[in-house]
């Protein structure tokens, strides 16, 4: 069948192949639900739903995460036990949600460390049946130290993670696993925490606090459970039903009027593309996935991709609600069932009548950013989805220059300490966020149908999304040796094949 014919007959009348099934049969997890079936068919996004009647609560406090408890009592070392476990949550009224929790918590505990602080934490995995990993997404930690696939962590077993944080790297991290084919789903039941590496000395004024909102996406069947991925979650990433802001549903905030707040945002869903903005209070771009900008950015709208960290400015400055919801963005979808998602009120920020303690005004200068210049590598990477339909069954693939990830093979050779430039070209139907582990790397420019547009700030990313025939050139420099991932952070699709190997020698 031709490409276009396959996506306009839609999902529910093709077939699927061993392969693609193979790939979905994610293992029951005992104690998890049991969920018995695999649902193979298009059941549409909102289809598992919540009993009549039965809704998310919203309008609650803000939650702030809790802290991760430091056991050692040394200035400079962070030591600590992470837990990867099956846990209940209660995200309405009378009902448990059997998830998994990083110490019994989604999302997980909150760790906060200080620029050249030395960082070790025990992992022990109590998934039933699935190896595990914590990868330090963004972070500058060695290879051995960065949970990827090739070190899975077995059912049962523990390791230890230890690194140090260079001066410089304070920025908005993340933890999550990247087990190899188990991604995707130890994500989505609810494995993904926020790390904050702090600056010895922060340019942005403490009066504006520093809170912390990490997007997650919920899908709940009718029985509380999180349902098991189809189809269409497989092509498209999985998208669920209720975005969540520290865990809960659209809660809200009241600050004076006059309050200026620093907002470090957080994409942790696996595929869902947040457009955002805040209704009634301007919004200020002070930082990216890698630290803080050189200068402030005024914002009237942020897209932020599967992965993507920004860090705002707010300024609420007239009394009554000010909400942050969804614009429209259109990733991309194949076949039926794009999820509704303009228009939603993600948080509620009450302005009281009350006028805040007078603050001072955001730095004109932030901090200063080397610019990477002069690569000496150029490389170039194409994305692209197959679907091949045969006589009796249909083969999908997540590729990268024609290859799907295999464990075994490396697909780049570079050296440390190198410039690279890497050219990443979307042949694809979709958007793809591409991340690179083991460095940060700035975008120069994007081209489209000819069109070359720069930059618009010199900012460290870790994660850059790739819009559908849109190319993206980046500068990179790898620093420390060993083997990296570059996948795209749509989890789903990393799982069958948008991921590859970057092996860095010495
Ligand atoms: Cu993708």
């Amino acid at each position: 069948m031709h490409r276009r014919g396959f996506l306009a007959a839609g999902l529910a009348t093709v077939l699927v192949s061993r392969r693609a099934a193979a790939q979905m049969k994610m293992d029951n997890m005992p104690g998890m639900g049991g969920h018995a079936g695999h649902d193979m068919g298009a059941a549409p996004q909102g289809a598992a739903a919540l009993p009549e009647g039965e809704a998310l609560p919203e309008g609650e406090a803000l939650r702030e995460l809790r802290l991760l408890a430091n056991e050692a009592n040394t200035p400079g070392l962070l030591k600590a036990k992470l837990t990867a476990e099956p846990a209940i949550a209660r995200y309405a009224e009378g009902i448990d949600t059997p998830i998994l929790g990083y110490n019994g918590m989604s999302p997980g505990p909150l760790i906060e460390a200080t620029e050249g602080d030395r960082v070790e934490i025990t992992f022990a995995n109590r998934i039933p049946d699935a190896a595990s990993t914590i990868h330090w997404h963004g972070m500058p930690v060695p290879a051995d130290q960065d949970g990827n696939p090739m070190d899975p962590v077995a059912a049962g077993s523990e390791r230890s993670y230890s690194f140090d944080l260079p001066e410089g790297s304070a920025g908005p991290y993340w933890y999550h696993p990247h087990p190899h084919g188990k991604t995707a789903e130890q994500v989505y039941r609810g494995l993904a925490g926020v790390f904050l590496v702090k600056p010895k000395a922060d340019p942005i004024p403490a009066e504006y606090g520093d809170t912390v909102l990490v997007f997650t996406d919920l899908r709940l069947a009718a029985d509380g459970t999180m349902p098991d991925s189809t189809m269409v979650d497989l092509m498209n990433g999985r998208v669920g039903d209720h975005v969540l802001v520290n865990g809960q549903k659209n809660p809200a905030l009241t600050v004076p009027f006059g309050t200026r707040r620093r907002f470090r945002l957080y994409n942790a869903t696996n595929a869902r593309f947040l457009r955002l903005s805040f209704d009634g209070a301007p919004m200020t771009i002070i930082g990216t996935d890698g630290g803080l900008l050189e200068a402030p950015v005024a914002a009237d709208d942020i897209l932020l991709s599967p992965a993507e960290r920004l860090e705002l400015v707010v300024s609420f400055d007239k009394p009554g609600p000010a909400t942050l919801y969804t614009l429209d963005y259109d990733r991309g979808w194949m076949g039926a069932g794009r999820p509704a998602d303009t228009g939603l009120t993600l948080l509620t920020v009450n302005v009281s009548e009350t006028p805040a303690e007078p603050v001072p005004p955001l730095p004109e200068k932030l901090r200063s950013i080397a610019q990477l210049d002069s690569p000496t590598v150029n490389r170039r990477f194409v994305f692209t989805e197959t679907m091949t339909m045969g006589a009796t069954d249909m083969e999908m693939g997540f590729l990268i220059n024609g290859a799907a990830f295999d464990m075994n093979r490396v697909d780049i050779v570079a050296k440390a300490g190198e410039i690279e430039l890497w050219e990443i070209v979307n042949k694809a139907d979709m958007d793809h966020p591409l991340h690179v582990h083991g460095t940060q790397f700035q975008v120069v420019e994007r081209e489209r149908d000819g069109q070359v547009s720069k930059a618009p700030y010199l900012a460290w990313k870790d994660t850059v999304n790739v819009a559908r025939g849109e190319t993206v050139r980046l500068l990179l420099r790898q620093e420390r040796p060993g083997p990296r991932m570059y996948h795209c952070h749509i989890l789903e699709h990393e799982q069958l094949g948008m991921m590859g190997i970057v092996d860095v020698q010495a």
